[in-house]
C-alpha cells in the first residue's frame, strides 16, 4: 500500500483502539482452528476490518495455558502469507503477534507496523534490536513464567505493583535499544500467570500502569477469569468480554484486544462517550 509504516502508525483520537485479534492456528483457546487456513484468515480480517477494527493482530502461535512454543519456520509460514495478503488490501496498522525475532523480522519485511511480544522482548534477545532497527512499534506484555505451566502456581504479593515495575523496566530496556517512546505499548497480560484475583487487581488498578506514561493495551477477551466470575464457556463469554473491555477503557486503556470487534465497538461507543465527559474515570 502506498501509507507508510509512520502514515499507518496514526492511531484514532479521542476513542479507544480496537485490535482485532486474527489467529492462524490450529490451537487458540478461542478460535482455533477456524482461520488456519489462509484463505479463511483473510476472510476474517475483511470481516474484523469491516466491522471497525483500528489494528489487526496476526498470530501464528497459541500462547493459551499449557501451549508448547512452535518452531519458527511454521510459525513464520503460518503468519507471513497472511500479513503480505493483508498488506495488499487495507492500510490499517497490522501487528504479528509473535515473541520470535526471525518471526517478527519475516512479518515486518512484508509490511507488518509493529510486533505484539507476550514476552516483552525476554523470550528473543534478538527483539529489541531488530523493532528498533525497524522501526516499528511494540507492544510489550507481562507474563510471569511462560505459557506451558504459567497457570500451574502463580504467585505476587503486589500484584499492580510487581507488573508495573516489570513493565517499566522493560520500556526502558526498549528505550535503551533504540525504540522511541512514541513506539511502545504496554501491557498487563491478563490470564499469563494470574488468577482471577490477580487479573481482577490489575483491571481495578489499571491507573497505576497509565502512569507509566505509555498506551496501554488489555486483552481480556473470552479469557478464563471471565468464564470463572459468569459461568459461560468459552464461546458465550460475549458479554463478559464486553464489560471487561468497558472497564478496562473506563479506567484508561488506550487499546483493547478483542475477538468480537463490531460488538466492542458499539460497547466502548458509549464508554468512549461518557469518557469524553469525563463522568466515567474516578
Ligand atoms: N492474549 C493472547 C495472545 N496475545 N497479546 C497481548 N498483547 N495481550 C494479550 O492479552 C494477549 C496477547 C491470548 O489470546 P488469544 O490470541 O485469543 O489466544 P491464543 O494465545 O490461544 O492464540
Amino acid at each position: 500500500m502506498a501509507a507508510t509504516r509512520v502514515e499507518r502508525r496514526r492511531l484514532p483520537e479521542g476513542r479507544t483502539v480496537v485490535m482485532g485479534i486474527l489467529n492462524v492456528t490450529p490451537d487458540s483457546f478461542a478460535d482455533g482452528g477456524r482461520y488456519a487456513a489462509p484463505e479463511a484468515a483473510l476472510a476474517h480480517a475483511r470481516r474484523l476490518i469491516a466491522e471497525g477494527a483500528d489494528v489487526i493482530d496476526v498470530g501464528g502461535e497459541s500462547t493459551r495455558p499449557g501451549a508448547l512454543p512452535i518452531d519458527a519456520t511454521l510459525e513464520r509460514a503460518r503468519v507471513v502469507p497472511v500479513i503480505a495478503a493483508l498488506r495488499a488490501e487495507t492500510t490499517l496498522p497490522i501487528s504479528v503477534d509473535t515473541t520470535k525475532a526471525e518471526v517478527a523480522a519475516a512479518a515486518l519485511a512484508v509490511g507488518a507496523d509493529m510486533v505484539n511480544d507476550v514476552s516483552a522482548g525476554c523470550f528473543d534477545a534478538g527483539m529489541l534490536p531488530l523493532v528498533a532497527e525497524r522501526g516499528a512499534a511494540i507492544v510489550l506484555m507481562h507474563m510471569q513464567g511462560d505459557p506451558a505451566t504459567m497457570q500451574d502456581a502463580p504467585t505476587y504479593g503486589d500484584v499492580v505493583g510487581e507488573v508495573a515495575a516489570f513493565l517499566a523496566a522493560r520500556a526502558a530496556a526498549a528505550r535503551e535499544a533504540g525504540i522511541a517512546a512514541e513506539r511502545i505499548w504496554l501491557d498487563p497480560g491478563i490470564g499469563f500467570g494470574k488468577r482471577c484475583e490477580h487479573n481482577l487487581a490489575l483491571l481495578a488498578g489499571l491507573e497505576r500502569l497509565v502512569d507509566l506514561g505509555y498506551p496501554v493495551v488489555v486483552g481480556a477477551s473470552r479469557k478464563g477469569f471471565l468464564g470463572a466470575l459468569s459461568g459461560d464457556p468459552v464461546d458465550a463469554r460475549l458479554p463478559a468480554s464486553l464489560a471487561a473491555a468497558v472497564l478496562a477503557a473506563a479506567r484508561g486503556a488506550r487499546v483493547v484486544r478483542v475477538h468480537d470487534v463490531g460488538a466492542t465497538r458499539s460497547a466502548l461507543a458509549v464508554a468512549d462517550a461518557l469518557a469524553r465527559l469525563g463522568r466515567v474515570r474516578g
